[in-house]
């Protein structure tokens, strides 16, 4: 499984904003990856390595893709693909021996086709070298209403998902969040509240709060004939670090705090079926994140909070966090991210993998969440071809996996959706 060369290059995500791609070539196998990116980023997320200059406003990677052909392809040339921790911690020496580093985005492309590579090497699927005996699907969280940094509507919160958990299998529970898409298109459509689509291919309607995104969602499983709270649940990921100024959160035209937010939380609680809110609070607001267990009795999921990261990881378990995101290019390694799933399942938290909002094509995050257990995954609406490469790939492992598939949705369900 040696490798015998690496090569990078420019590729556009679903923005239209250049990312990195690599291809990691071996005696025995090739592989290629290309690197996602947020638009809500995290501020202690790894940092990826953009030009800065005129050309493409400042978004391009000609540095970044540069370090790939030329300062990683040399330093790992003849290295052993299947030593995944060997090629990484070489990524990371080289990462940190030069000013501003080689950029997360070179690394990551590097590292994960790394990993598909010897995939290939040893002709297995995947997900089999994280996990040689899983057998488990994980629950898709689907984002219908997209606001925030990734819609050009009036919702502050960034992602309104529906979790359909009551069913027996993932293909099932997908069928069900998809005819739940196209009823809401159609409500959208009837009420002229616009069928535009945000960044991660859920609609981006004209209405002016979480409230009435809720109510939508809450119409259109109703409208495709499932039963709201019991077959699909509801989901926020409110990104609150956008909402967070000097010690304080805006939403819907109110200067709240943190109390008052997780009072508003509550309150959404008694009136939705909820399974889960993503980053409630700020990244940097711990404290308001320990107010949470009292008010926010749901999953409370950390993204900007703890980015990937292990050590973070801990530290939110003992915050009130019950879950977590996975990213791998917060991390800026396959190994690092490995290690923040570690973390959490010694936390005893709950694993939601993750896409970004600028994607590409690239379906390997389905296999990181399988490999690695994942109760969730998070890979936007289900439609747009980004999004729907994750959703599709999950579908060919379960076919694989046959009547051995284990889809959590029913347990996670009666245990309280994705609290842990
Ligand atoms: C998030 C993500 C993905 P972004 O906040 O969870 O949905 O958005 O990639 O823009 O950070
Ligand atoms: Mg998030």
């Amino acid at each position: 499984m040696k490798i015998i060369g690496v090569t990078g290059r420019m590729v556009l995500d679903s923005r239209g904003v250049p990312t990195v791609e690599a291809t990691v070539r071996c005696e025995k196998g090739s592989a290629t990856a290309a690197v996602p990116a947020g638009t809500s980023t995290g501020r202690h997320e790894a940092k990826e390595l953009r030009d800065g200059d005129e050309r493409w406003n400042g978004q391009g990677v000609k540095k970044a893709v540069s370090h790939v052909n030329v300062e990683i392809a040399h330093a790992v040339q003849g290295m052993d693909a299947a030593d995944q921790t060997a090629v990484d911690a070489k990524l990371l020496e080289l990462d940190a021996s030069k000013k501003p580093g080689l950029g997360a985005n070179a690394l990551l492309a590097v590292s994960v086709a790394t990993f598909l590579a010897a995939a290939r090497g040893k002709r297995k699927e995947p997900w089999r070298l994280l996990d040689e005996d899983a057998k488990r699907l994980p629950v898709p969280m689907l984002n219908l209403i997209n606001g925030g940094a990734h819609a050009r509507n009036g919702l502050e919160v960034q992602e309104c998902m529906v979790v359909p958990l009551g069913f027996d299998t993932f293909s099932e529970a997908l069928r069900a969040a998809t005819e739940t898409y196209h009823a809401l298109g159609g409500i959208l459509e009837e009420r002229n509240l616009g069928t535009a689509v945000g960044l991660e291919g859920g609609f981006s309607p004209q209405i002016e709060n979480h409230h009435e995104a809720l109510d939508l969602l809450v119409q259109a499983i109703e409208r495709a004939k499932y039963r709201p709270g019991e077959q699909i649940g509801l989901a926020l990921d409110v990104a609150a670090t956008e909402l967070y100024n000097e010690g304080a959160y805006k939403l819907t035209g109110h200067t709240m705090t943190a109390e008052q937010l997780a009072i508003e939380y509550e309150s959404l609680l008694q009136q939705y079926p909820l399974v889960s809110v993503e980053d409630p609070f700020a990244e940097d607001d711990w404290d308001g994140w320990r107010t949470t267990p009292d008010r926010v009795r749901t999953g409370r999921i950390a993204d900007d909070l703890t980015v990937t990261d292990a050590k973070r990881i801990e530290r939110a378990a003992g915050s009130g966090a019950t879950g977590v995101i996975i990213k791998p290019n917060q991390n800026g390694t396959l190994t690092g991210a490995n290690a923040a799933v570690s973390a959490a399942r010694q936390s005893g938290l709950t694993v939601v993998a993750s896409h970004r909002s600028g994607e590409t094509t690239d379906g390997w995050i389905a296999d990181l969440a399988v490999g690695w257990g994942a109760e969730f995954v998070k890979a936007g609406a289900p439609a747009r071809g980004e999004r729907v490469a994750k959703y599709n790939r999950l579908l060919a492992i379960e076919q694989a996996f046959g009547s051995q598939a284990v889809y959590p949705g029913p347990k996670l369900l009666a245990e309280g959706g994705t609290d842990a």
